[in-house]
């Protein structure tokens, strides 16, 4: 689905952020990078960075008086905001003034960027300073999540996002229809949004809502229907290669892209080449910090087959620096999410981008996990050989009877559970067989209080 306002290719960017007391140069700095290739993403073009050291952001603009006229000299913005009175709270600006150079920049950014949530009315202050549309962190992402979003359940979850984060930036919006740079704001759900009042969004929502509840139904019921196959979710920080790895599990062809966000929905396959039991890999949208708190709950139920699954593999990339604070991310909003029991093996993934160094660091440093690449096959069948180990590790061995006249469950129990042995007997076949403890419960309920001995 295709934006009326998307941002046309290769708008000219400006990314602006403020680095509070508390936050280190290099944190920062990552958190710029990553806003950059999340610019990347939307098919921004990034012409420069605007930052300034702060206690805390400026009430009405975020940066001080000096700051906001360099980040308009980007845009050709006055950098004034009309009737705003400096407050006292711009002591601590760092002691510069600003001086026009002589020079014009060869480029002009068509959009500011901004590295932090911001209020409505710093939005517009600082749309009115830089004559530019401005975005915050949130909007570029809810921006590459409606660009991204492909299944119905997806778009849904995106429009109730994009809905809750325009509704109290309606009001306090200027910009209104004529925004140059074009991005999230103005429109949303197939309808222009400043043409809804608050109340048309609140009825909207809602109504989305329930058709989402009712694409979930259905799904709740498929889950149960599977839920005696163990099933693997992928999970992680956006860009970590969860859908490399799906693919070089399962044989199959999700997409795969140097993009953030490339996956929306889960997608559910069998391990390749197949077990018995299956073994069911489920791929899941990935991560970011500062993840919009509303994005966060819009896909809940797609997490939900992490919540379900009987072994969780944090993917990460282990050539980013900042892996170890991109799976905090990824373990935090699991916990928050319930998923805390569940097992978990850390994978540390594009191995070939490491040196022997590396290498060596990384495992001393992560003794239990599996160190890999998604593109070399020896390293894929290792991790094959691993989750069969994990799974029949937890099987037990039973003996059962089943009388003849339940050759269905027999049929069924051939693909549920490995069979080590058939002996026919007078009453029916005698199996032993190596299966989940669900589908030894399953077993004996269809065999109706029929006895299931231990070998
Ligand atoms: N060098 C190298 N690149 C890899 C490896 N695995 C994945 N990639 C690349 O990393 C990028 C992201 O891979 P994806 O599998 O789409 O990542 P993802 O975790 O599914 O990302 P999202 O869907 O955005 O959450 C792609 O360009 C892959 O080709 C690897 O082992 N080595
Ligand atoms: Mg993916």
């Amino acid at each position: 689905m295709t934006h009326p306002s998307a941002p046309k290719k290769q708008s000219k960017a400006i990314l602006a952020s403020v680095q509070l007391t508390g936050v280190s140069d290099s944190e920062h700095k990552g958190s710029l990078d990553e806003l950059e290739r999340l610019c990347t993403t939307l098919g921004f073009q990034t012409i420069g960075r605007v930052t300034q050291k702060r206690k805390a952001l400026a009430t009405g603009t975020i940066f001080g008086e000096g700051k906001l006229k360099e980040l308009a000299h980007w845009t050709g913005g006055s950098g004034i905001v009309r009737g705003f009175r400096k407050g006292g709270e711009d002591e601590d600006e760092e002691s510069f003034v600003y001086e026009d150079p002589d020079e014009e920049p060869s480029e002009k950014a068509s959009v500011v960027v901004l590295d932090c949530e911001v209020t409505p009315t710093q939005l517009r202050n600082l749309e009115e300073a830089t004559g530019v549309e401005v975005l915050d962190r949130s909007g570029v992402i809810l921006e590459i999540f409606s660009r991204h979003a492909r299944s119905r359940e997806a778009r849904l979850q995106v429009e109730i996002a994009k809905l809750a984060y325009l509704a109290p930036r309606l009001r306090a919006s200027h910009v209104g229809g004529d925004r140059q740079g074009g991005g999230i704001g103005a429109k949303g759900a197939g309808e222009t949004a400043h043409e809804l009042d608050r109340r048309r969004i609140r009825d909207r929502i809602a109504e989305l809502r329930q058709q989402l509840d009712a694409i979930r139904h259905g799904q709740t019921t498929r889950r149960a229907q599977r839920r005696e196959a163990p099933c693997v979710a992928l999970v992680g920080y956006t860009n970590a290669g969860k859908s490399s790895l799906m693919r070089a599990l399962t044989g199959s062809e999700v997409l795969v892209a140097d993009k953030l966000f490339a996956t929306l929905d889960t997608t559910v396959r069998a391990l390749q080449p197949e077990t018995v039991p299956r073994i069911l890999i489920s791929d899941t949208v990935g991560f970011i910090k500062k993840l919009p708190h509303d994005l966060v709950a819009s896909f809940r139920s797609t997490l939900d087959e992490a919540l379900n699954a009987s072994l969780l593999l944090f993917t990460v990339d282990a050539s980013d620096p900042n892996f170890r604070s991109q799976l905090e991310v990824t373990q935090a909003v699991l916990a928050e999410i319930g998923a805390t029991e569940t097992p978990r093996r850390l994978i540390l993934n594009k191995k070939d981008r490491l040196s022997e160094d590396d290498i060596a660091a990384l495992q001393a440093e992560f003794p239990e996990a599996i160190l890999l690449s998604t593109r070399n096959p020896e390293d894929v069948r290792a991790l094959h050989e691993k989750l069969l180990n994990f799974f029949e590790g937890d099987m037990e061995e039973h003996t059962v009877l089943i009388p003849y006249a339940d050759g269905k469950v027999l049929g069924q129990l051939r693909i549920r559970a490995r069979v080590l042995h058939e002996e026919h007997e007078d009453e029916g076949t005698r199996v032993t067989v190596r299966a989940p403890a669900e589908v030894l419960v399953w077993l004996t309920q269809q065999l109706e209080g029929k006895k299931v001995q231990e070998d």
